[in-house]
């Protein structure tokens, strides 16, 4: 019989769900993924975002089940295509609207942390080229800057790019995203001006309000290993792709400098030592292989548990890239993690082990300030269309009406009580 003990949390951990304005706002329709949505034959059962969870006029009533949900904190984004709709012309009227959002958030008890760009850009950069443009740089510092000085005084957490090495393999190595590129140049450009893009916006953001906004990183980082230890040239394949979608960011911002595999070190102004804390994203161990494809669910082990996207459920990978942080000066806030399951069961089960993995990794010395599921509702998950379940809120088809799921009451537990209860685990556990 397992033994287990109340799991506390620090005063003022921050808990609640991220979200992304693409895949929750509805009617998203001046950017990239919308007109890619539009081809057809690149969104599973040929869904497009449409109206979504319809958030963009329910954003208010989300915020007030949220705070019923125990949540202190939301993890959104604003839409870069919504505000400047054309290069250097700002729309007030989605600026008010994102400022009555803000305003929401605070009246229902969250603080709101804010993406600035969540893998969609604005139709009129993606013809200039999108993120393989250097003008794409300066254009996301300008936006930042901007918005930014608009909402500052609301909005005291602002991260600057989701998971940026998620665009590069995404869009220009596995070709699942927009531009659908297999460029391994073009990869590395990119991988270049996302990097020099996060220290403009850091810039950005610090300079253009007075009320000391806190600027980070949302850097995914899947537990990366090779398929067989034995194998030299599984573990060289391992380490290149550890090297790309976990160091290369990181060590880029710690040093300032654009490191191997994009560079040889070129110095970049403003980019070392910006961030005040690391969003980090977890949700998957991929174990990689020199002599296959790059299978998107990291070729799991056959006896693994897996999540509806065939995904590995291993929360020691989780635990041990908290750990990795630890090397690393600023905070740290789980800005994602969670799974795609038709069994909700299996999701109260997940959020206690990967909890109790970032406690363990709390307790050696990591210094993590919250963790944000991933997510409320169920929404729109990019080219998966709505074929996945990552909410711990289900959405009636139709009406859209939120049905909170058993495992959005446990994480309200967890939430009010700023623990995970040794009758938590036993319950879910066994
Ligand atoms: C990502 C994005 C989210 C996803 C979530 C589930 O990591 O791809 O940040 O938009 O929806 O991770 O896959």
């Amino acid at each position: 019989m397992t033994t287990y003990t109340d799991l506390r949390f620090p005063q003022g951990f921050l808990w609640g769900c991220g979200t992304a304005a693409h895949q929750v706002e509805g009617n998203n329709t001046n950017n990239n993924w919308w007109e890619w949505e539009q081809e057809g034959g690149h969104i599973k059962g040929g869904d497009v975002s449409g109206l979504a969870c319809d958030h963009y006029n329910r954003f208010d009533s989300d915020f007030a089940l949220a705070q019923e949900l125990g949540h202190n904190a939301h993890r959104l984004s604003v839409e870069w295509s919504r505000i400047e709709p054309e290069e250097g012309r700002w729309d007030m009227k989605e600026v008010d609207h994102y400022r009555k959002v803000m305003e929401s958030l605070h009246r229902h008890g969250l603080v709101p942390m804010v993406t600035l760009h969540h893998f969609t850009n604005p139709i009129w950069l993606e013809r200039m080229g999108g993120w393989s443009n250097p003008r794409s740089v300066d254009l996301i510092a300008r936006f930042s800057g901007f918005i930014a000085k608009e909402l500052g005084d609301l909005v005291p957490y602002w991260f600057t790019i989701n998971e940026p090495m998620v665009i590069v393999v995404a869009s220009y190595i596995a070709a699942e995203h927009p531009p659908r590129q297999q460029d391994w140049s073009a990869a590395m450009t990119v991988s270049r001006h996302l990097l020099q893009a996060h220290g403009a916006m850091y810039r950005a953001v610090k300079e253009s309000t007075t009320h000391n906004p806190l600027v980070g990183p949302v850097h995914n980082m899947p537990y990366i290993e090779p398929y067989d230890p034995d194998s030299e040239h599984d573990r060289n394949a391992a380490a290149l792709a550890d090297l790309l979608m976990n160091e290369y960011f990181l060590a880029g911002i710690d040093t300032g400098t654009v490191g191997p595999p994009a560079g040889q070190g070129e110095e970049v102004a403003g980019l070392k030592g910006a961030w005040d804390f690391i969003g980090m994203n977890y949700y998957s161990r991929h174990r990689m292989a020199h002599d296959r494809p790059i299978d998107p669910a990291g070729l799991p082990p056959p006896d693994a548990e897996l999540t509806e996207m065939g995904y590995e459920v291993f929360p020691e990978g989780f635990y041990r890239q908290l750990a990795r942080l630890k090397k690393y000066a600023p905070p740290v806030f789980v800005t994602e993690n969670g799974l795609s399951t038709k069994d909700d069961s299996q999701r109260c089960r997940h959020l206690l082990r990967h909890l109790a993995a970032l406690h363990r990794a709390m307790q050696e010395g990591t210094d993590i300030r919250g963790y944000l599921h991933w997510t409320m509702v169920d929404n729109f998950e990019w080219a998966e269309g709505y074929q996945q379940w990552f909410g711990m809120v289900a959405m009636e088809p139709g009406t859209l009406k939120r049905l909170p799921r058993p495992s959005a009451y446990l994480f309200r537990d967890i939430a009010r009580r700023n623990a995970v209860t040794a009758a938590m685990l036993r319950e879910h556990l066994g």
